[in-house]
């Protein structure tokens, strides 16, 4: 097998599967289900994941994994709606329909799990949200950066869903950390259209390299 695992100049690359759950898929009827994000979708980023695994690369997941008392979820605020924004100590909170609760159905990683070398789980402090899956909104890092360093990935290819919330952040906060970032715009689904066409200029403006496509 050739190894093809590495960039141009010889450095490890791992992939980040972002939040392939039921609750951001149309496909399982999912409370905050993305556009697109139907059985198709789904089987075509397990096939691409696969393929990268095949070739080499070590594939790392996050997983949104909320506590019912979360406090991104409207229900837990007082006569607010879904998907207005708040401000929670000097921070803008969306509040989100309950989703990825710990241990339900719909919170489970839809592609299968002997892909993955570690799932790293996000968004269990009741108080914080957390889209990156380096960080929550605390500044409470996850243990991400540490499996990363462990498996001495100096790059990244990262996509998944949401494209304008956790693949987002979770892009960032790689390049933010020194990774070399390749985010796959094919692979990626997004909330809304003008938040995700957004999401894709900030993250090309921090010199994260966006592609339509593996090749
Ligand atoms: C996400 C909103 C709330 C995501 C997670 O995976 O992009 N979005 N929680
Ligand atoms: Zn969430």
């Amino acid at each position: 097998m050739t190894c093809t695992a590495t960039t141009g100049a010889g450095e490890k690359v791992g992939v980040i599967v972002v939040d392939m759950q039921g609750d951001f898929t149309t496909w399982k009827n999912g409370s905050l289900a993305a556009n697109g994000t139907d059985q198709v979708f789904v089987e075509k980023v397990e096939k691409a994941t696969r393929v990268l695994k095949e070739k080499g690369y070590p594939i790392f997941a996050t997983q949104d994994w909320h506590p019912v008392e979360h406090v991104s979820f409207y229900p837990n605020h007082v006569g607010k709606e879904p998907f207005e924004a708040i401000q929670l100590e000097g921070r803008t909170q969306v509040l989100w329909p309950p989703h990825c609760v710990q241990e339900t159905e719909n919170a489970k990683i839809l592609l299968n799990q002997n892909l993955f070398a570690s799932i790293v789980q996000k968004g269990k402090d009741k108080r914080y949200d957390s889209y990156s899956g380096f960080q929550d909104d605390g500044g409470n890092k996850t243990e991400m950066d540490r499996i990363l360093k462990k498996n001495g990935i100096k790059a990244l290819i990262v996509y998944g869903i949401a494209t304008d919330y956790c693949v987002k952040a979770t892009a960032i906060d790689a390049a933010d950390a020194g990774y070399k970032v390749t985010v796959v715009e094919g692979l990626s689904k997004g909330v809304a259209p003008d938040t995700t066409a957004r999401a894709l200029e900030e993250m090309k403006a921090k010199g994260i390299t966006v592609v339509k496509e593996l090749d």
